[in-house]
């Protein structure tokens, strides 16, 4: 039996068992069973003979496990569209479950929640690969994440079907997410993963900036670098030089912190960030200052929780420098700069990926050969 056949004897079984069994003249009970000897005369006399063999396979080869055989009857374990009582045991759910849905349904998920629609329960998935495959069935998917936890504390039921498919009655938006942990900081995704970030890092004037925007239109989720925007910030109000100030160190690290907390709400799994509180540190090393308070709980936080990824890309000199408002830096100094920061990596226990001088198209395809290889 090839594997278009038992594709077709599933999608029989499913329009028949879940959504229109009158079709066939069946009459399902309940619970949603009917006579497996019923079900295979009726659509014999339909024009589509089955084989028990057929069934059986179709039964036991689906992905999904949609259906079950129990004492010669046979049912959809979920997803009717028919009025049955699945007499499901209702269940604990884990901390957080998954839903797959599309772009265009987001606007109404948002004002009225998770809805049947068609079906008896909206379904829920374990995890978020799930999820994604079930959206994708759509278009481009949108994975959400359910607070289950939050949902059965405020008294919501949760069904799972013999599938594994979990079912709700209603998901209100408050319990819904596009992405990311409830608040402050995102460490982990919600099935426990690390999220991963990855530091774009590297010696002044190297071509850094340009290989994020590549990225960045490439659709990659890119967290931008915090020392030039103080740098830009301080000179507008005045001040020229604001790295010669120890309080620079500070409002780096500050201001790193807050975006990285930010990105956690950001789709993608996937960040690359421009420079770290590592490069902060580095910073402050090549600049003479003392390692500040808010930096050192920075370098700390980010080392228990494991914010970045161990492998950084490091953007390797170009063999000059141009000097910027934001870049008064001889090339030598650049050569300095560039051996502090990989040692402080290193340091660290982050391993530099060297991103060679090069046409940017190689630079940016060696960083996204990485990145890919990564996730
Ligand atoms: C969306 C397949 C607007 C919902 C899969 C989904 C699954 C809303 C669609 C199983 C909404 C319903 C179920 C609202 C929900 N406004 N749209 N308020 N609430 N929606 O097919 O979850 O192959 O009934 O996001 O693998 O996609 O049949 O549900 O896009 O397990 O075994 O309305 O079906 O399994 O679509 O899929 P569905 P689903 P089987």
């Amino acid at each position: 039996m090839d594997e278009q056949r038992v594709v077709r004897v599933s999608k029989y079984l499913a329009k028949h068992l879940r959504h229109q069994p009158d079709r066939i003249g069946i009459t399902l009970d309940p619970y949603g069973w009917v006579e497996v000897d019923v079900l295979l005369a009726a659509a014999a006399a339909h024009g589509f003979p089955i084989s028990r063999a057929e069934l059986e396979r179709a039964v036991a080869d689906n992905d999904k496990r949609r259906y079950a055989i129990e004492g010669g009857r046979i049912r959809a374990s979920q997803g009717h569209s028919v009025s049955v009582d699945l007499d499901l045991p209702v269940v604990e759910p884990p901390t957080v479950l998954f839903h797959g849905t599309v772009a265009r349904s987001m606007a109404s998920i948002t004002a009225e929640g998770l809805r049947p629609m068609n079906r008896h329960h909206v379904h829920l998935s374990p995890d978020r690969e799930t999820a994604a495959r079930v959206g994708a069935r759509r278009g481009t998917p949108v994975v959400l994440v359910v607070d289950a936890e939050g949902m059965r504390a405020s008294g919501h039921v949760f069904w799972r079907s013999a599938n594994g498919v979990w079912l709700v009655d209603h998901v209100p938006p408050a319990f819904l997410r596009v992405t990311g942990d409830a608040g402050g900081v995102h460490v982990r995704d919600p099935r426990g993963r690390l999220m991963k970030r990855h530091i774009l890092t590297g010696t002044p004037g190297a071509g850094k900036t340009a290989i994020l925007r590549w990225l960045e239109c490439d659709g990659y989720t890119v967290v931008e670098e915090a020392a030039t925007d103080v740098i830009a910030l301080r000179q507008a109000q005045g001040e020229p030089q604001p790295w010669t100030k120890p309080s620079f160190v500070e409002a780096i690290s500050t201001l790193q912190r807050r975006r990285q907390e930010q990105a956690a709400a950001l789709p993608g799994e996937v960040q690359v960030y421009d420079r770290s509180p590592v490069c902060t540190y580095a910073l402050a090393t090549y600049l003479g200052h003392p390692v500040s308070p808010a930096l050192s709980r920075e370098l700390e936080r980010i080392q228990a929780q494991q914010i970045y990824a161990k492998k950084v890309f490091f953007v390797r000199n170009l063999g000059f420098v141009t000097p910027t408002d934001a870049r008064s830096i001889t090339f030598e100094e650049s050569l300095r700069f560039e051996q502090v920061h990989l040692d402080t990596y290193v340091s660290l226990g982050y391993e530099c990926v060297p991103i060679a001088p090069g046409p940017l198209p190689d630079r940016v395809a060696a960083v996204k050969k990485q990145l890919e290889a990564a996730s």
